[in-house]
């Protein structure tokens, strides 16, 4: 019988200590997806024990390239905790990450809970603001290299969270346009609708995932939509910035 206790406790502490690990897949783990997202769950539930608190979800995959180049057909989320939001504007310090990455990306923040298959229409009115943001993903895994499995089982890699300004939700964000820049130079641009077409749909693809591992979005909880472009590898003493059109911007500072 697999071990899930185990391996959440082996994924924990490689996150915790910062230290990379070989694949669970090649190293005598292998999971099956629902295996995985147990391993995940345990996971994060050691890190609440210690105090930290479940603040909302982030969705991995959201764009039908990186699916492709994955051979998967569904999304993956993970969970985020409150020591996982960085101060917008702050620094971070990389010593406490493996290999972080960093990708734009757009917040939601909810205003009723959600829960299990909802109507676009019902994840756009339990949505009462929307912001800039920034993923780092930091996979605990030897050179960034992973199967689905072992990604999911590893919080699908979720290590960071920058969010700019809430904003009502009441504009269009289908088709923003965003870049994410170094030091002020564009070293990604995209549009929101590279994150299933409409980023309100990973929402809905969020409620539905959360729902079949038992999980209710919760009113407050923030919901990470997705990537709108690669994610670039975090460099000691840069700037990073996210500017989405309409929505403004969300920064940070690697020490
Ligand atoms: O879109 C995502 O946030 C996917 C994260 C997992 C894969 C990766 O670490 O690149
Ligand atoms: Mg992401």
């Amino acid at each position: 019988m697999t071990d899930i206790a185990k391996i959440a406790e082996i994924v924990d502490r490689a996150a915790e200590r910062a230290e990379a690990i070989g694949q669970l897949s090649e190293n005598g783990y292998p999971l099956s997806l629902t295996e995985a997202y147990q391993v995940q769950a345990q996971s994060i539930d050691r890190r609440l024990a210690r105090g930290e608190q479940l603040v909302g979800i982030k969705m991995g995959f959201t764009s039908r390239a990186k699916m492709i180049q994955m051979g998967v057909d569904d999304l993956i989320w993970g969970r985020l905790t409150d020591a996982m939001l960085l101060e917008e504007g702050g620094l971070i310090d990389l010593k406490n990450y493996v290999h972080p990455r960093i990708e734009p990306e757009i917040a939601f923040r909810l205003s009723a809970p959600l829960s299990g298959e909802v109507t676009l229409l019902e994840a756009m009115s339990a949505v009462e603001a929307v912001a800039p943001a920034m993923e780092i993903i930091d996979s605990r895994y030897e050179n960034f290299k992973f199967s689905l499995q072992d990604v999911v089982a590893d919080n699908s890699s979720s290590s960071g969270v920058v969010i700019g300004a809430w904003q009502a939700a009441d504009c269009n964000i289908e088709n923003l346009g965003m870049s994410l820049e170094f030091d002020g130079q564009a070293v990604e641009i995209g549009s929101s609708a590279a994150i299933m077409g409409n980023p309100y749909r990973s929402l809905v693809a969020a409620s539905r995932l959360a729902g079949e591992a038992g999980l209710t979005l919760e009113k407050g909880w923030v919901v990470l939509a997705g990537a709108a472009t690669a994610a670039q590898a975090l460099k000691p003493g840069v700037h990073v910035r996210v500017v989405t059109e309409q929505l403004g911007c969300a920064e940070i500072n690697v020490g």
